[in-house]
């Protein structure tokens, strides 16, 4: 397979100005006609006329005409990739069919059939499996789309933009023509065909433009699309009144399928949803899924402006729109729920999963340099860091002079394609800003290190700050530049008020808390006039991706976890309380040693039960102890056995030391009053639960009739959920069983609470897992052709059932190997995905890692590999 990289980007030979499609929808076959305007770029040739290529892949090729001109076969070129052939003027009208077959496109990318409805997935390089083009985001074209179909079997007919005529053929078909007054890339182009039906409401926009909003989903979901629909409109208000930007067509679109590689597309007025991600009705879904629901809607809505109106110039610039987008997203999610809870999720997601990114063999850029497979690269790192390096930049600038920079940024380039150098420059233009050095967040990978450590001398009255940065080598990029790290910081006295704030070279005291911008390898920042030996609060909210040290001592964590002023610090601190621990105990088991729990936890957790006046979500997050995938993330060498025994056992000591305070806690929270999806009441759920699945840890047993009732009279998914989960990871072997058999029974027709079924199942810790998810994967609601299951089954028990994954005797690692195998042919965007906790190999010891690699070889020995699998092993193998 061949590598892409930035450096070789040129400009397109040919412009597409108009792009008209007519599909003609057959069950067993699809012909897609194609009228292009075709017009030289004469600022790259001048008048030479170079041959027109094509993007084309997996399609059969009928006829191609130029100005209406039949060619014979002789006059083109048409190779597995790519159709050539020689225009003889500036400007010219193409016209190619071609037959494709959707129900056979099992990859989901194309024009591909999920159950009885057609629907599309063009990004990054589907349109290419569609018809022939040039399949690259800088190519922008008006499009206009006519669908035929069989009335009966497919009445809905969509497409972008606005329906514009409409009628009937013979023998029962009929067909709608929509044009999408904006240019686009192919990558924004959607069709859908089905028998679907409707939710509609309306928005009226700033200046007054009434929008008609459509909900598509399976008429069985009908009843589910309410969150869905209430979170567009909350959305659309949003980024009118904190961005500015208004909605520009008059009809927006989502459609729900079931079989959707990634959680939703945003296609300019078509947005086509995994029905995970629209569908959220109380009995059905937890709370985290109507979470999710409403940021996904959100980020695709927000798309609309920042992706679609302005969008990217080449597929390394992917982090223009995603990292962009994806901060938007949690801006909205953090204005709509608890600011703080909301960083806490975001922060915890990002440390346990996109650092160990950045550590291993598939660490890039922000902006990566060489792809093979573009898909591979929508990652973690473009998405997350990408959304904290734009987010870094919100906090130098401050919330105006970022508005101001991102008005000037969709004014500038409204309708282009641009580049992330682009972005910065219009944020650097609009506030008189040099962020030269900051651009290094999208060149260098690598999570840096800040080492900080504070000097108070009494006499002078002073606090030093000294920080020391780096970043360790990621493939191919041996040296590291110093980056600019914004650290938010106060400093706090022994009542953990926050002092006033001046640094030497200031005339006065201002404020009491600070971004302060480090910018050197080396950099110490000198406070005056501090009265008393400070203890800093330092990285505010996460306020840079680092990791960052300093020297507390257990005790200064135990004050900061609670009397630090800033909310997310106070979790920071019993998180890292915690870890050090947990850390501390692994060393001890792996010697052979007893355990004994540092009785500072058991404090911080006990003055939190005790406090009525904190925010219950607040408390169950600082009562979570450090995930297992974070534990190995901040290990050289993770001992997985060891890390899943030692925290089992805090988790256990804490029960059994608090029982007495959680319980009435629980019995509080646990009031029966009728289901309401507020902030505040997922507030009360998620403590209630958190303490639910400790006291099931209690040796007394007391839990268990509770947890049983809680798991059949729950009114809500939540509740029973979480009941399901405490059970299941019980040794209460026949409540278990009756459990899961009656959730099934109760359940079987609704595919989404199915996959949660099949991830509590996965995810469970107790011996024998790969056993039970072998014969999981017989069951009738499993299917190693949709998505979702793959992920709810085979993804939820290699990532999240690391002790089970890991065996010693290898057989996670094969059975892995041999269902990546199994589904490459099939979905090898998938097939990529679920490799990564094998290339994850060099956190383990020597045995895990050789039999680890040992599958890693197996599947590059295999024959026909996708260019998807190939990039991620050759790379892993490194
Ligand atoms: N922009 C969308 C990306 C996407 C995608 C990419 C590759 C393969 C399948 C895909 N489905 C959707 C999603 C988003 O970030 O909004
Ligand atoms: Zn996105």
């Amino acid at each position: 397979p061949k590598t892409i990289y930035l450096k070789d980007y040129e400009q397109p030979d040919y412009w597409i100005s108009e792009t008209h499609l007519t599909f003609d929808l057959h069950d067993d076959h699809a012909l897609v006609h194609s009228r292009l305007s075709v017009q030289l770029n004469a600022d790259k040739h001048g008048q030479a006329l170079p041959a027109l290529v094509l993007d084309g892949q997996n399609l059969e090729l009928l006829s191609v005409a130029l100005d209406d001109q039949t060619l014979e076969s002789s006059d083109y070129q048409v190779d597995a990739h790519s159709l050539r052939l020689q225009p003889a003027s500036a400007s010219f009208d193409l016209a190619v069919t071609t037959r494709i077959k959707p129900r056979e496109n099992t990859a989901l990318e194309g024009l591909y059939q999920s159950g009885a409805m057609f629907c599309t997935q063009c990004e990054a390089e589907g349109f290419r499996k569609i018809t022939y083009y040039l399949d690259r985001p800088d190519v922008m074209s008006r499009f206009t789309t006519t669908v035929i179909a069989e009335r009966g079997d497919y009445p809905v007919l969509l497409s972008n933009g606005n329906p514009v005529a409409s009628g009937e053929h013979e023998g029962g078909r009929h067909w709608v023509t929509w044009e999408d007054p904006f240019p686009k890339p192919a990558y924004l182009f959607a069709l859908v065909a089905g028998d679907l039906c409707l939710i509609q409401d309306s928005f009226t926009t700033m200046s007054g433009r009434e929008i008609d909003l459509r909900i598509y989903v399976e008429p069985e979901n009908r009843e589910q699309c309410a969150h869905a629909m209430d979170s567009l409109k909350r959305s659309m208000r949003w980024d009118e009144e904190v961005y500015g930007r208004e909605y520009d067509l008059d009809i927006f679109m989502i459609v729900a399928v079931n079989d959707f590689n990634m959680g939703a597309m945003e296609n300019k007025g078509l947005n086509i949803f995994n029905s995970s991600c629209v569908l959220a009705h109380a009995d059905t879904a937890t709370d985290l899924a109507f979470q999710r629901v409403e940021a996904v809607v959100a980020h695709e809505y927000f798309h609309n402006w920042s992706g679609n109106r302005v969008t990217c110039r080449d597929w390394f610039q992917l982090s223009l729109k995603e990292g962009f987008t994806v901060l938007r997203d949690s801006q909205f999610s953090a204005d709509m729920n608890s600011e703080t809870v909301n960083r806490i999720e975001g922060v915890t997601f990002l440390r346990a999963n996109q650092f160990a990114e950045d550590a291993g063999p598939m660490a890039h850029p922000v902006r990566p340099d060489s792809f093979i497979e573009i898909s591979n690269f929508y990652t973690l790192t473009v998405y997350e860091k990408g959304a904290e390096v734009v987010r870094m930049l919100h906090t130098l600038l401050g919330a105006e002079g970022f508005r101001k920079g991102t008005d000037l940024y969709f004014d500038r380039h409204d309708g282009q394609a641009v580049t992330c150098d682009d972005f910065v420059k219009a944020l650097e233009d609009a506030n008189g800003a040099d962020f030269t050095q900051f651009k290094r967040w999208y060149s260098q990978a690598g999570t840096p290190r800040l080492a900080v450590e504070g000097t108070y001398d009494a006499s002078a009255r002073t606090f030093s700050l000294l920080f020391r940065q780096s970043c360790p080598p990621t493939p191919g990029q041996s040296e590291k530049k110093p980056q600019v790290i914004p650290v938010r910081m106060a400093l706090l006295d022994a009542q953990g008020q926050e002092m006033p704030l001046q640094l030497s070279d200031e005339s006065r005291a201002e404020g009491t808390e600070r971004v302060l911008a480090v910018t050197e390898a080396e950099q110490i920042f000198t406070f005056t006039g501090v009265a008393e030996e400070p203890l800093p609060s330092l990285l505010r909210g996460f306020s840079a991706p680092v990791k960052m040290t300093y020297p507390y001592s257990r005790d200064d964590r135990v004050f900061l976890a609670k009397h630090d002023p800033d909310g997310f610090n106070r979790w920071e601190a019993s998180q890292a309380l915690a870890v050090e621990i947990l850390q501390g105990l692994v060393g001890i088991h792996r010697a052979g040693r007893p355990l004994m729990l540092d009785q500072r936890l058991l404090d911080v957790y006990r003055t939190l039960l005790a406090d009525s006046t904190l925010d219950p979500a607040m408390v169950a997050e600082m009562l979570r102890l450090p995930s297992e995938a974070y534990l190995v993330e901040l290990a050289d060498v993770a001992d997985i056995d060891a890390i899943h025994y030692v925290r089992d056992w805090v988790r256990q000591e804490l029960a059994v030391a608090l029982e007495a305070e959680m319980w009435p806690l629980y019995q509080a929270l646990n009031d029966q009053v009728p289901y309401s999806p507020s902030a505040a009441a997922v507030a009360r759920r998620s403590l209630k639960n958190t303490l639910l699945g400790y006291l099931m840890l209690c040796p007394s047993g007391k839990a268990l009739d509770i947890c049983v009732r809680q798991f059949v009279e729950a009114n809500n998914m939540t509740d029973r959920q979480a009941a399901l989960v405490a059970l299941v990871n019980s040794s209460h072997e026949e409540q278990k069983r009756a459990a899961l058999s009656d959730f099934a029974e109760r359940w079987q027709s609704f595919p989404l609470v199915m996959d949660q079924w099949f991830s509590i199942q996965a995810a469970a810790s107790q011996p024998g897992a790969l056993q039970r998810v072998q014969e999981l994967m017989q069951h009738p609601a499993f299917s190693m052709r949709n998505p979702n299951k793959i992920r709810s089954l085979i993804g939820a028990f290699a990532n999240q059932n690391l002790v089970n994954f890991h065996l010693a005797d290898g057989s996670g690692y094969r059975f892995l190997a041999d269902r990546i195998l199994q589904l490459d042919p099939l979905n090898p965007q998938i097939a990529a995905r679920l490799l990564t906790p094998l290339t994850r190999w060099r956190k383990y010891d020597e045995a895990r890692q050789a039999l680890m690699k040992a599958e890693l070889s197996r599947i590059i020995a295999a024959e026909n590999l996708s260019p998807d699998v190939y990039e991620v092993v050759s790379k892993s193998l490194v």
